[in-house]
């Protein structure tokens, strides 16, 4: 989903760049060799690295090992494969989930570290921070400009809308049109339905990467987020009335919560100049729109 975004914003900047977008077909990044020969043979003067095992609530919880070790292994590869290349600006994508269960909310970059992980996605954020520590000491050490880009929950076209791995919006999309197909008189959102979670609209980080690589911004830690919180229950009555579902809402509370609140300030990279452009609205039309067309 990001990656796509990417290419299609910046197929259509001025900056006229030259792209080279690699998939899980042409690029190994569980091989160091074949990471390492991609990089030499493209020679970029950018790295984004999207590439990731991701999953909503129910995928981080139950394959835990698979988390952990498939993103280690990605980031690992791409890191070490830039060690004798600090030419090459690396733009590195991370998620919320790296801050402590006890942040206080709007969570700052300077919380990083301060505390233990919520526990549905630990691994994975684990292997994020990872990442982050493996940056920082390339930038300290051998001088690599590493930013480090913390999207809060996304959502968009070309995300995965799988009925029990995904994440809780094309999660509920899938299920509840599921739901309406069979005339199901009643729709389980899984949990309480009362945490708060922010959204991004994935096409807007792809505008703040863009902007990344277009400005001057230093290594370090930035969190991306749209500002904007929304109940689960109330994000749910969203998507029914977009889907037009007639049945009842109701709670499954065999199904974990999760992190009670999670939103990011973004003041950090809002002050240098980028901001989301797009409500949560607008992104759910897209989204649904996107998903009755291909899904
Ligand atoms: O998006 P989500 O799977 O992950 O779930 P997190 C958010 C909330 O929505 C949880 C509830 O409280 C879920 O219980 N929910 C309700 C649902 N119905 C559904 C549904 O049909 N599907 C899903 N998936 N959830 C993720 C991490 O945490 O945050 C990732 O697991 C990543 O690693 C991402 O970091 C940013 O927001 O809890």
């Amino acid at each position: 989903m990001v990656g796509s975004s990417v290419v299609r914003r910046l197929s259509k900047s001025e900056s006229n760049f030259n792209i080279t977008s690699s998939t899980r077909d042409d690029a190994d990044l569980f091989s160091y060799e074949d990471t390492r020969n991609i990089i030499l043979k493209n020679t970029p003067d950018v790295i984004i690295n999207a590439a990731a095992k991701v999953g909503g609530i129910h995928a981080n919880n139950t394959k835990r090992t698979e988390f952990i070790l498939e993103n280690l292994k990605i980031n690992m590869n791409i890191l070490e494969a830039c060690i004798d290349l600090n030419e090459i600006k690396i733009i590195n994508l991370g998620s919320s989930c790296i801050y402590p269960l006890n942040s206080k909310n709007p969570i700052n970059e300077e919380d990083f570290m301060e505390g233990k992980l919520e526990p549905t996605n630990s691994p994975y954020a684990v292997a994020k921070i990872a990442a982050i520590e493996i940056g920082k000491s390339l930038n300290e050490q051998y001088g690599h400009t590493v930013v480090n880009l913390m999207p809060t929950n996304l959502y968009g076209p070309n995300d995965n809308f799988s009925r029990e791995d995904s994440h809780v919006i094309p999660g509920l999309i899938r299920r509840m049109s599921d739901a309406k197909k069979e005339s199901k008189k009643e729709f389980n959102i899984w949990g309480s339905g009362k945490p708060l979670r922010e959204f991004l609209y994935v096409d807007d980080l792809a505008e703040s990467i863009e902007f990344v690589i277009e400005s001057n911004v230093e290594s370090g830690l930035y969190n991306i987020g749209s500002g904007d919180e929304i109940t689960i229950f109330d994000l749910a009555k969203k998507i029914q009335s977009l889907l037009d579902y007639k049945g009842n809402l109701s709670f499954d509370s065999s199904k974990p919560d999760g992190n009670p609140r999670k939103l990011l300030d973004s003041k950090k990279i809002n002050d240098l100049g980028w901001k989301s452009r797009t409500s949560l609205d607008k992104g759910l039309e897209k989204t649904i729109d996107w998903f009755i067309k291909n899904i």
